[in-house]
């Protein structure tokens, strides 16, 4: 009998009462594996060899790949990065909050703390949880952080045992790690100020002293220079909390083995974002021109030695048979995201979007469709899943393998597909919702893909890339047409008002 056969046999209310099942004299619940999400910044879906990369090598990943399933038709929920961290930690569609566009580096908390999150289900089963890297859901009050005291809330109350962040991106400031609600390495004297509208104190920023950069933007980024780099927002203090660019993968490579360590007797999950391959993109000098398709591919090399990491703690930790390992991406991938660092000079033939229409921000496949690879030694069969999965669904599913109910009002968007994360079903989620940077919908249903109409602009004005906006319906035969060319709503107005009306009444809901 096969581990999961076991689990998914215990009756439901046992574990709410006493966590999953019984200790075992190690501490150890053998039947509660570790769940490590390693989720990803802006990886396309041809970022990677095992999705058929041929200019750039992934040897770590594809293992994963090789060796579990791997998905072809998975779908974040949004094509930026704020809304689709939501979406998948919280179960609930962004876009039925107001506040879930690219939330600054001083947001606030953007998660409510009365809504149930991924990691409380793991708390509920007696699991310790944490968040380690790129987090970009705001900290703090409404008003937004103070990084000079202890920031509340956090995600420590949102169901993360540990905590150590990314606040909000890393072309955006404060270019600090955030650890359990204070800011590392702060010296109390020289406080951090952060505004996102005026200059603050008197470092340079990149529109000033141009000259003082070591990476220029290519569009926006010009606001404070932090370590060369010149940033989104204004930033001044907080000098000794400042992080390396080229450091960060290794920083957060070494609180992951930190928390695995301390957590190696107990049952833990591990939210693990990292910045790679979002901008601006630094490579380590250990992969600092070794793609041969500049710092973009170089960072590809440093996301993948950055899971080859994690394979290799848990190894040593003699973790690996019992730690479900679980990759993705936020939203779909984008070339020059607005620094000189030649990511289109370079290309060198390598196409981040596969065949797929659009890119991060956009509408189109290429938005929200992203890797998924999830590896369970010896537990999930080693195969490709092709049915349809939505990020969306994480949750449900997540409490489906914990034995946790749920009240109905949890994480209302979300659905059990646990038996296709695991490999045990083909069975394609009933239809995908996308939301675009402008918050535009499409909705995917049995081959179809109808956008919502749309007046705002079709192209995104700093990338190029074609958003998905257009004022006329747009329907696609997405499984003939993969690439989106011919919008046949002409042809097919029934199918345009039932999708049209499917997504209204979805979008009524509350
Ligand atoms: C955009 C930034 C882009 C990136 C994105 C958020 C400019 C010109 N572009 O506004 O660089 O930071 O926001 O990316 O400023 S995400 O993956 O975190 O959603
Ligand atoms: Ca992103």
């Amino acid at each position: 009998m096969s581990k999961y056969t076991f689990f998914s046999g215990i009756i439901a209310g046992t574990s709410i009462l006493y966590g999953c099942h019984s200790k075992t004299t190690s501490g150890k619940r053998p039947d509660s594996p570790n769940v490590i999400l390693i989720y990803t910044d802006d990886l396309g879906i041809g970022d990677l060899s095992c999705y058929g990369a041929t200019q750039v090598s992934t040897p770590h990943i594809d293992r994963l790949a090789g060796e579990g399933l791997r998905f072809t038709n998975a779908y974040s929920t949004s094509a930026t990065s704020t809304p689709s961290r939501y979406g998948m930690l919280t179960g609930i569609y962004p876009w039925r909050k107001d506040n879930t566009g690219i939330a600054p580096g001083n947001s606030g908390l953007l998660i409510d703390t009365a809504t149930v999150t991924v990691a409380d289900v793991f708390q509920r089963a007696g699991y310790t949880t944490g968040v380690i890297g790129k987090w970009h859901l705001g900290l703090g009050p409404e008003s937004g952080p103070d990084f000079n005291t202890y920031i509340a809330p956090n995600t420590n109350d949102i169901g993360f045992d540990y905590e150590f962040i990314i606040p909000a991106t890393v072309d955006r400031v404060p270019c600090v790690f955030v650890e359990n609600g204070r800011v590392v390495n702060l010296d109390p004297d020289d406080p951090i100020y952060v505004d996102y509208g005026k200059k603050v104190g008197d470092w340079p920023t990149g529109e000033e002293n141009p000259e003082l950069l070591t990476l220029k933007p290519s569009q926006g980024h010009n606001n404070t220079i932090v370590n060369g780099i010149s940033r989104i927002g204004y930033m001044t203090g907080g000098k000794s909390a400042l992080w390396k660019d080229d450091e960060i993968a290794q920083t957060i490579v070494s609180k992951a083995e930190e928390f695995i360590t301390e957590n190696r007797d107990n049952p833990f999950f591990l939210f693990f974002g990292t910045h790679d391959i979002h901008v601006p993109r630094v490579p380590h000098a250990d992969f600092k021109g070794k793609s041969g398709l500049g710092d973009r591919g170089d960072v590809i090399l440093q996301l993948d030695w950055t899971v080859g990491k994690i394979v290799e703690m848990l190894n040593r930790l003699q973790l690996s048979d019992n730690t479900i390992i679980i990759f993705s991406s936020d939203n779909g991938p984008v070339i020059d995201d607005g620094y000189h660092d030649k990511a289109f000079e370079l290309l060198n033939g390598h196409t981040p979007m596969g065949q797929y229409r659009g890119g991060k921000y956009s509408l189109y496949e290429a938005g929200t469709r992203v890797p998924l690879i999830v590896y369970w030694k010896d537990q999930i069969e080693a195969g490709i899943q092709h049915a349809r999965f939505s990020q969306i669904d994480m949750l449900r599913s997540v409490a489906a393998f914990l034995n946790q109910s749920l009240e109905d009002d949890d994480a209302p968007d979300s659905q059990n597909a646990l038996q296709v994360l695991l490999g045990k079903e083909q069975k394609d989620r009933d239809f995908t919702i996308h939301q675009n940077l402008d918050n535009t919908l499409s909705i995917s249903k049995g081959g179809w893909k109808y956008f919502t109409p749309s007046e705002l602009p079709g192209i995104e004005r700093w990338t190029g890339i074609e958003l998905g906006n257009s004022p006329e319906p747009q329907l696609y035969r997405t499984e003939e047409d993969p690439s989106e060319k011919n919008n046949v709503a002409r042809q097919y107005p029934a199918v345009v008002r039932e999708l049209s009306a499917m997504l209204d009444s979805i979008q009524s809901i509350n």
